[in-house]
């Protein structure tokens, strides 16, 4: 499928990129007729999110069809975020291109660049935890409320508008974020006994990260059991059948209007979830299960089948749906347009990926090591991803990696620096980080501290 389509926008992505174009088109980019945009965002969607990604329990049957055609970043990320909740950050990135740790640049946003591109453009959504302003710039700019809301009001847009001008279609709902909202016909499709337990899975985590008692972390009791995490991850894979119901929908849409295989289809999560990982339950550590770490699927014209281990930012759908749509990429992003891996032709962007959560976690990883720092408690883990995919080995006690430690430190540092993140890697005093949920206060900094007031409040 899309065959006839992968010239073309091999060719649109060859000009915008400057690369060679292979097929020997020289046609200008601007003459070709634009593919329509379909981005399908889902709140917490993790990296296994989808049977085609490799989890065999959950059935996700039509987003499972563009996994099987698309190509995969097995190792993409949202960078992080200043408050517990991700989502508002990630979906700022996206917006804007640029890290979330520094001012932002004056350049237009995806919302303004797309308009700008001659798209009909609608994001249907979940709203509070989006940037809303932004936001605003689609044309059409909704709430659906549910799964089911949101593909209606996309629907109705391509209805009316398909085949008038490229379409930019952004679907935003609140699936699988719990609590799940799935009609009820959909939770006797998983039984937690038929649910194996996560790899790393823990009754607690072992020492105190900075945020054990957030909300996320308090959505079952401790310690956890196989029975609690096994129903949430029920539940979780009831809500994630839902949506790919709902997004089939507008797949059908699509087709009936005959602008299926002309459209370039992104599927991504805001940000990870730990379901029972290291004793977790939140977004809100740095774990490869954890808050970061995403799914990203890119599929249709122009994109081939494949895979791969180039790291990559959840921020960087913005160039590269510019480059595979042939528009201009706004000066001042800090993503980085992932065409070229795509195309083949780069086996990478960048060669590590730094992640922050709050003051209290910074990580940086490379093709094969981790590592994470908890300045407030003056603690490092180190883990070889190689060998080592699901954290369950932290090696930094080892004296044999002294020095691995310290070139990832200094790695680290360095994106520090170049996102503009003051956040200090040691500090004076740093808290004892024995936990146990025996405690009942656990430590929280001063702002952590504010905010719960202001919840209680
Ligand atoms: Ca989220």
């Amino acid at each position: 499928m899309h065959r006839r389509h992968f010239t073309m926008v091999l060719a649109l992505a060859a000009g915008a990129l400057n690369l060679p174009a292979t097929a020997g088109s020289a046609a200008a980019p601007a003459a070709q007729p634009k593919p329509n945009v379909c981005l399908i965002l889902a709140d917490d969607l993790r990296p296994d999110g989808l049977h085609a990604l490799g989890n065999s329990v959950v059935k996700t049957p039509h987003l499972d069809k563009l996994v099987q055609q698309g190509f995969i970043f097995r190792c993409a990320y949202t960078q992080g975020s200043n408050v517990p909740a991700v989502c508002v950050p990630s979906r700022t990135m996206i917006q804007t291109g640029q890290s979330y740790l520094h001012a932002r640049r004056s350049a237009p946003t995806l919302a303004q660049t797309v308009k700008a591109a001659g798209f009909a453009s609608i994001r249907s959504g979940k709203f509070g935890n989006n940037p809303n302003e932004m936001d605003k710039d689609f044309d059409r700019h909704l709430d659906g409320q549910t799964a089911e809301g949101h593909a209606d009001n996309i629907i109705a847009f391509i209805q009316e508008n398909a085949g008038k001008k490229p379409l930019f279609l952004y679907m935003a709902p609140h699936e699988p974020h719990d609590p799940q909202y799935a009609p009820s016909r959909y939770y006797p499709m998983y039984k937690p006994e038929d649910i194996p337990l996560p790899a790393a899975f823990l009754p607690y985590h072992p020492f105190n990260n900075g945020e054990m008692m957030v909300r996320d972390e308090n959505t079952l009791p401790r310690p956890r059991t196989k029975e609690s995490v096994t129903g949430k991850l029920a539940r979780y894979y009831a809500s994630t059948s839902y949506l790919d119901d709902q997004v089939g929908r507008i797949f059908g849409a699509l087709k009936q209007a005959g602008q299926f295989d002309n459209t370039v289809f992104i599927v991504a999560g805001d940000n990870g979830l730990s379901l029972g990982e290291h004793g977790l339950l939140g977004k809100q550590n740095l774990y490869e299960f954890g808050g970061m770490h995403v799914p990203l699927v890119f599929a249709g014209p122009g994109i081939p089948k494949g895979e791969t281990a180039a790291l990559a930012y959840l921020m960087d759908i913005f160039p590269t749906i510019c480059d595979l749509t042939g528009t201009p990429i706004p000066a001042g992003l800090d993503a980085k347009s992932l065409a070229p891996v795509i195309a083949g032709k780069a086996s990478k962007v960048r060669a590590c990926v730094f992640t922050a959560y709050r003051h209290v976690q910074r990580a940086i990883r490379d093709d094969r090591w981790k590592l994470i720092r908890y300045p407030q408690i003056d603690k490092t883990q180190l883990f070889d991803l190689q060998n080592d995919p699901h954290e369950m080995n932290d090696l930094a006690g080892k004296a044999e990696f002294a020095d691995r430690i310290k070139e990832l430190t200094a790695l680290l540092e360095k994106s520090q620096k170049e996102y503009g993140d003051g956040c200090p890697l040691v500090v004076a005093n740093p808290r004892n980080g024995a936990w146990s949920p025996e405690v009942k206060e656990p430590w929280v900094g001063p702002k952590a501290k504010r905010e719960k007031q202001k919840k209680r409040s």
